[in-house]
Formats: C-alpha cells, sequence, structure tokens
C-alpha cells in the first residue's frame, strides 16, 4: 500500500468514527465553506475541475481563478494543475472573450448575460468534456465561479450545465449603519468591522473576506457610513481611508458610496447656508464630488437621510426635496448616483405617520434628475415584523425607485431571535399594487421592468460587524444571504434560498434540511405572533427596541410611542386608517385601497393596520379579536418551542460549537417570546377587560412590574 493511501484509510477510519458530527466551526466561513464532498457522493464529481485552463489576467480572473482552486482543492482535494483546454475531459475554462481565446471561438451566447451576468456551460472542445464559465466582462466570470462552485457545493450535478444568468436589478448595495466611533446604529453583531483609525495604512485582512462574500451572492455596492451621518466622512483624510477601502472591494466588483450630511457645507465648507439653491453651495458639492473622484475613481454616489429624524435637509430652507436631490445629482453627473431616502417624517406633521412619505414625494414624480434614486423602506413606517407594502411603490412611475430592506434585526428580536427574513421580503416583493392592473407586483417596480425604468436599486441595512460569526449569530447569516439571492432576482423563491443557504452553511443532509427549511420558513411568523399579531406595529421598548412596550406614552413625539399605534381602549384596539380614520388607504390604487379598507376583504394578518375593532370583533377564524390575539401571542412562543425542539433533534447533523450556540440562542428567544406573550397580554386586558381563553395562563407579573423593567446597556444605540 503506498503511503497517501495508508494515510487515506486512516483518515477514513477517523471521520467514520466521528461521524456525522463535522469539526468545530464558529461561522467565519459563512457559505463559503468547501468542505470536502463525502466519499459515498463524490462519484458524479470525478472529473470536474480536473485543471484550470489558464486565462488571461485582470484583478478579477485572477480572483475568479484563485476561487475556483479553492473552492476545488477544498471540495474534491488535490488543486488542479493548469492544463490547456482541450487537453482532458473535466478542465473548467473561464473569462471573457476578450480575454480568452478559446471562448471567443465557442461563439456563445452571451448577449443575454448582460454586463455582469455569465453562463456557464457543459460544451465538447477536442472532443473533450470542458466546464465553460464565460461573461461580457470578467466580473461576470468571478460571479459564474462563485455559483459554479455551489453547485458542488449543494451536490448538483455539473456535467452537463447550460445556466445563463444576470442581475435583474442594477444596483445590489448594503447600507452600513456605521459610525466612525465603530458603534453600529441597530449593529448586533459586535463593532463596525471598518477601522477608520487604522485607516488607510492597515487594512484589515477582513476586508477582502467582507468583499469576497459579497461578491458571492453579486452585491455590487456598499455605502460605508450611517444615513445619521457626519460631514467628517467627506473631509480629505476620511475621504483617503474610504478610498483605502474602495481598493480593496474594486476587483470584486463593489462600488464604495458614502452617506452624505446634508449641512456639510456649514460644517466643513466654511458656508453660511446649506440652501440647494445658493451658487455657493452648488459649487461646494461639485468640488467635493470631483475631490472624491480623484481619489475614489469608481465611486458609486452619495446615500441621503434628509429631514428625517432631526437630521438636516433641503426643507431647513423652504427647498424641496426635488432641490436637493437634484442638486446633488448635478454634482456627481454621469459619474454615480444620488440615492435620497423617502423614509421621511417630519416633527411639524400632525398627519398619520404612514402617509407621510408618500405625501412628500408623490408630488414629485418626474422631477428627479435621470442619476437620483428614491430608496424606500418595505413598509410605511418602519420595519416592522410585518407592514403592508409602501403606497410609493407604483405610485411614481415617472421616478427611480428602489428598495430598502433591513437585514439587521432591530426589530425581530436583535441576533438573538432566531427569524428567517426571506418569508418577510418575498411578501412585500410579490405584494400587487395593481398599479397596472394584476401583476403589478412591488418586485416589477424593483426591477424597472413595470415602468420602464433603467436605473434600479435594492438596498438592504447591514447586519455585519466583527463578531467571528459576521451577522451575530449562525442563522442571521441566511439574512445576509437572501439579501443578496434577492437583489440579484427578486422573482426568487425564498423557500429554495433557505434550502441552498442551509447546504451551504450546515449539510446537505435530507435529514437536515428539510426540517431546517421549514423552520426557517416559520420563523418569522412565530416573531409576528408573539410580537405584533394581527397588524399591530411599532409596540417594542422605547427607542432601543428590545422587548415589549405596549404601555410607551408620552415624552418627545406621539410617534414614537406605541399608545399612538395601537390606540387600545375599553371600546377595542387598531388604527384606523379606513377614510373614516386617516385614510391612508387611499394612498394605494383604488382595489387595494378598497380591499385595505373593507374588513370583509382585508386579511386578519393586516387588520390592526388598517381598523380600529372592538375587542369582539369576529376574526375570520370565528375566535372574538380579544381571544385571537392572546391565542396568537401562545401560538407565537409555541412556535419557538418547536423550533428549540426541532433544533435539538438535529444535533448529529452539525458541528458541537455551532450547534450550541444557535441552541442558546433559541433558549434566549423562548424566554423572551414568553415576556413578550405576557407583557402584552397583561397590558391589553386592562383594556379589553375579558377573561384568557380557556386554557390560556395568566401573566406571572403584574403589569407594573413588567412596565419597571429597564435595559440601559440594550445593544445597538
Ligand atoms: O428604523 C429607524 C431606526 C433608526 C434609523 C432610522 C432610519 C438610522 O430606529 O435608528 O436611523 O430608522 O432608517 O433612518
Amino acid at each position: 500500500m503506498r503511503l497517501p493511501t495508508l494515510f487515506g484509510a486512516l483518515g477514513l477510519l477517523i471521520s467514520l468514527a466521528v461521524a456525522p458530527v463535522a469539526r468545530a466551526e464558529d461561522g467565519y466561513d459563512l457559505w463559503l465553506r468547501y468542505r470536502p464532498v463525502e466519499a459515498a457522493a463524490r462519484a458524479p464529481y470525478a472529473a470536474a475541475g480536473a485543471a484550470i485552463a489558464p486565462t488571461a489576467q485582470t484583478p478579477t480572473l485572477s480572483l475568479a481563478r484563485a476561487e475556483l482552486e479553492r473552492g476545488l482543492a477544498g471540495l474534491l482535494g488535490a488543486a488542479p494543475a493548469s492544463a490547456e483546454a482541450g487537453g482532458r475531459d473535466g478542465v473548467v475554462l473561464i473569462g471573457t472573450p476578450e480575454t480568452s481565446p478559446a471562448i471567443a471561438r465557442l461563439g456563445l451566447p452571451l448577449k443575454a448575460a448582460g454586463d455582469e451576468g455569465y453562463l456557464i456551460r457543459t460544451v465538447r472542445i477536442d472532443g473533450k468534456a470542458t466546464t465553460v464559465i464565460a461573461a461580457n466582462r470578467d466580473i461576470g466570470v468571478l460571479y459564474g465561479v462563485f455559483r459554479y462552485l455551489s453547485l458542488i457545493q449543494t451536490r448538483q450535478p455539473v456535467d452537463n450545465l447550460a445556466i445563463t444568468s444576470a442581475p435583474k436589478v442594477q444596483l445590489r448595495m448594503l447600507n452600513h449603519w456605521d459610525n466612525l466611533d465603530r458603534t453600529v446604529e441597530r449593529g448586533y453583531a459586535g463593532q463596525s468591522i471598518w477601522d477608520w483609525w487604522k485607516l488607510p495604512d492597515h487594512k484589515d485582512a477582513r476586508y477582502a473576506d467582507y468583499a469576497r462574500a459579497n461578491a458571492s451572492l453579486g452585491i455590487n455596492g456598499t455605502v460605508l457610513n450611517n444615513v445619521n451621518s457626519k460631514s467628517l466622512s467627506l473631509t480629505a483624510p476620511y475621504l483617503a481611508k474610504a478610498g483605502a477601502l474602495a481598493d480593496v472591494f474594486r476587483p470584486y466588483g463593489i462600488r464604495v458610496y458614502l452617506s452624505a450630511r446634508f449641512s456639510s457645507p456649514i460644517e466643513i465648507g466654511g458656508l453660511k447656508t446649506a440652501d440647494p439653491r445658493d451658487p455657493a453651495v452648488k459649487a461646494f458639492w461639485k468640488a467635493k464630488a470631483d475631490e472624491i473622484y480623484k481619489v475614489i475613481p469608481d465611486f458609486g454616489g452619495f446615500l441621503v437621510k434628509a429631514n428625517s429624524e432631526g437630521q438636516p435637509g433641503p426643507q431647513d430652507y423652504g427647498a424641496t426635496h426635488a432641490d436637493g436631490a437634484n442638486m446633488l445629482a448635478d454634482a456627481i453627473g454621469s459619474r454615480g448616483v444620488v440615492i435620497w431616502r423617502a423614509f421621511v417624517y417630519s416633527h411639524e406633521q400632525p398627519d398619520d405617520r404612514a402617509k407621510q412619505g408618500f405625501s412628500e414625494f408623490k408630488p414629485f414624480d418626474g422631477q428627479f434628475r435621470d442619476n437620483v434614486v428614491i430608496q424606500v423602506k418595505n413598509g410605511a413606517i418602519d420595519f416592522q415584523p410585518r407592514e403592508p407594502f409602501h403606497p410609493l411603490f407604483g405610485a411614481m412611475p415617472k421616478s427611480n425607485l428602489g428598495m430598502e430592506f433591513q437585514i439587521t434585526k432591530e426589530y425581530l428580536g436583535f441576533a438573538t431571535h432566531l427569524a428567517y427574513l426571506g418569508p418577510m421580503y418575498e411578501e412585500t416583493l410579490r405584494a400587487d399594487t395593481l398599479v397596472k392592473g394584476k401583476g403589478s407586483t412591488v418586485a416589477r417596480v424593483i426591477d424597472g421592468s413595470l415602468h420602464d425604468r433603467k436605473l434600479t436599486v435594492m438596498a438592504g441595512v447591514a447586519n455585519i460587524g466583527t463578531d467571528r460569526s459576521w451577522s451575530g449569530s449562525h442563522f442571521d447569516q441566511a439574512n445576509w444571504y437572501v439579501f443578496g439571492r434577492l437583489a440579484w432576482d427578486p422573482q426568487a423563491s425564498t423557500r429554495d434560498i433557505a434550502a441552498d443557504w442551509a447546504r451551504l452553511t450546515f449539510s446537505n443532509d435530507p435529514r437536515f434540511v428539510t426540517p431546517v427549511v421549514d423552520m426557517m420558513m416559520g420563523s418569522r411568523e412565530a416573531v409576528v405572533d408573539y410580537m405584533t399579531p394581527l397588524g399591530l406595529h411599532h409596540l417594542m421598548g422605547r427607542s432601543h427596541h428590545y422587548g415589549p412596550g405596549p404601555w410607551v406614552a408620552g415624552g418627545e413625539r406621539a410617534d414614537w410611542t406605541s399608545v399612538y399605534y395601537h390606540r387600545a381602549d375599553a371600546g377595542g384596539i387598531g388604527f384606523d386608517r379606513t377614510p373614516k380614520g386617516s385614510n391612508a388607504t387611499s394612498q394605494y390604487a383604488p382595489a387595494v385601497a378598497a380591499c385595505y379598507a373593507d374588513l370583509k376583504c382585508v386579511d386578519d394578518k393586516d387588520l390592526l393596520w388598517f381598523h380600529h375593532l372592538s375587542w369582539d370583533y369576529r376574526l375570520k377564524s370565528g375566535q372574538t379579536l380579544w381571544d385571537g390575539l392572546v391565542t396568537r401571542y401562545s401560538r407565537g412562543v409555541a412556535g419557538v418551542d418547536a423550533m428549540g425542539r426541532t433544533w435539538a433533534d438535529l444535533a448529529p447533523y452539525v458541528d458541537a460549537e455551532r450547534h450550541a450556540q444557535v441552541g442558546d440562542f433559541l433558549k434566549i428567544q423562548r424566554q423572551e417570546a414568553q415576556w413578550w406573550r405576557d407583557a402584552s397580554v397583561a397590558y391589553f386586558q386592562t383594556f379589553s377587560k375579558r377573561p384568557l381563553p380557556a386554557g390560556e395562563a395568566p401573566p406571572p407579573l403584574s403589569l407594573e412590574q413588567y412596565e419597571a423593567m429597564s435595559f440601559p446597556y440594550a445593544p445597538g444605540i
């Protein structure tokens, strides 16, 4: 027996002895683990990646090649040697027609791949089976390599491939709410990964790992700093720091953007005003943009939060959002974009907060420059566990409208509650605005097809930090992953994506994948049940948003309280947004508005978002509203119990380290779900004055005890 074979046999014996538990993992490798394909599943890959044909080099193609080598080495063993294409079976040929004569000769239908997409084809070259990963630009090749590796990672066949894939959204980006002192607003995964202090001289290795992970999903932009921003970010020293990050990200196809503080002309420009109509202000921004493009030639543009939650903006000078956005867009010109957020509600406006974004922006439809995108949160309030889709979607056909999802779970239990957000994103994307008849989905607004818009954006507020697992928990990685996949294709199925993620991250064993995917798919609904059932919203603890706070009242402004949203009293509960109430329903297309306003049509899941109803109102299930509320709270707790049991059973398929952490977090979630249920029931019962439905346990503490709990060190603020 040759020595390597002996060692191989020993290794096999050892791994059999400890099987099926994998070695401890801390989550750093995300979905790019490239662990060896188990012996029993090797056969279909016998020839795969026998060699990688040489290709002309660009920095991105070098990365693509290195990734392919790394992946194949990890998955299938020995690193393949270079070989001329056509020499043997199983060669992988990567490149663009410009960089590879062999690819050019194939005459592939590359048009369909567009600027960033790719083709993966099994072809015969000189009679030998060859896998071609081809694209029009080198970044498409890198994306294609990640896709090819993911097929092996998820044990798909790779011997007869005919894949064409191109992104449906142009700008697929993360928004970091990271501050210059490395705190992260609404961050639950440690500190900011940007070490501003040591930049630009020291570039942490993690920056490249970050870019690689994003590139594996097709994410092509990142806003480095918080939308609640500091002018300091736009000064020369900080531009150099941002430039250093941009240099790391560039070969991964990722452009850097910055949040811009509207009052910068005053704070760092020495001007007396930031009025967008003032020539000196215009000159400041033009010069600033020119300065940025000298440091970062491919700078993506500005993200702006203006006249919202105390941030400065054009309205401070009697100018409009359009004046402000267009002035910045002119400064940037054809070099980039201005992403202007629609998350706007003003101190002076007594109107229903849910209506304000629409009221402020709809009148300006058609008045924004071509390189302006209005970025709209998925719902009209603020990243709640469930919100009906934002009425601006479909309502501004003559403007570029982008989607802003939150990946970090500000309102869904931070990093310790397991909530897969795929179904929440999908619910919004598949919602039908009906503005151009049936099928006018939000996804089609976002991919530009509904109103024939070219400049399209999907943004996700990042959940990334210095935590080893990047996202604060293993399952929160799935939310970064599903966001990226949906940005590539907003029509994709989030159940399929969950399955891919579970396979890549943990195990391909169907005894693992099936229960985990089911658990993930139900997880967000459990959160809705134990926090905000039946369309309730914004009931979390004041300012940190940790735990239940339905009693939150008073303070700076009414629409930062819970009582503003639930309106519970002896007569009932819910926010009347029908024409009899705030009339927020009128902001939707007539058929949607009519349904939301009609008790016979509106879904129970949105009921109290749109209606104020008596405690004895009959739900579609026949239960009274009060009984239905209580049983949903309990159902949410039971859902977490079930997740805990499922996870415990899956120990054989997961390494001990990750299994234990997920298990611990599920226990935290279980306790907090119970707390949510008990505190909410105790509070609302003071209004309903009705007994609990049969079999429901009374809350163990008094309402006063729940109200007295205080969490000065809750993370994320
Ligand atoms: O969700 C709310 C958050 C704020 C955030 C704001 C926004 C960045 O509570 O922390 O500020 O929305 O989106 O601007």
